[in-house]
């Protein structure tokens, strides 16, 4: 019975290195964004062409506009500060959420459709 338990053990300690490494590698912002703001650039790996915002957009011009592939939140945080970002397909934040970023959180490659779809955002309490 005792060796049985030892996988579970191991399983154990490898999710938590993996948690961990996924934790720093979060907090490590990559990506050139102004602190306080939120970025958005038309290429994927924080390339192309950046534009940032501190506040809401609720209808995003050219560059950025339906070009979006690689997002960076910045923001300030702490409690009672609207500090997540949430992009959506269209004008007027509706349509689908394309994307939601918690503070510090940066994505660097798109996934599926998100990819050149974002034309608002907003700052909220969570995701
Ligand atoms: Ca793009």
């Amino acid at each position: 019975m005792i060796s049985s338990h030892k996988p579970t053990a191991l399983l154990a300690a490898t999710l938590l290195a993996l948690g961990t490494a996924v934790a720093s590698s979060a907090t490590a912002q990559a990506a050139s964004c102004p602190s306080g703001q939120f970025c958005a650039w038309t290429d994927a790996n924080f390339g192309g062409q950046r534009t940032n915002w501190s506040g809401d957009d609720h209808d995003w011009e050219d560059p950025i506009q339906d070009q979006d592939s690689s997002w960076a939140n910045h923001g300030i945080s702490g409690p009672g500060i609207k500090d997540h970002v949430q992009v959506y397909e269209n004008p007027g934040l509706v349509g689908f959420g394309t994307v939601c970023l918690g503070p510090g959180q940066e994505i660097a490659t798109p996934s599926g459709w998100a990819n050149d779809s974002g034309d608002s955002h907003t700052w909220k309490m969570e995701c």
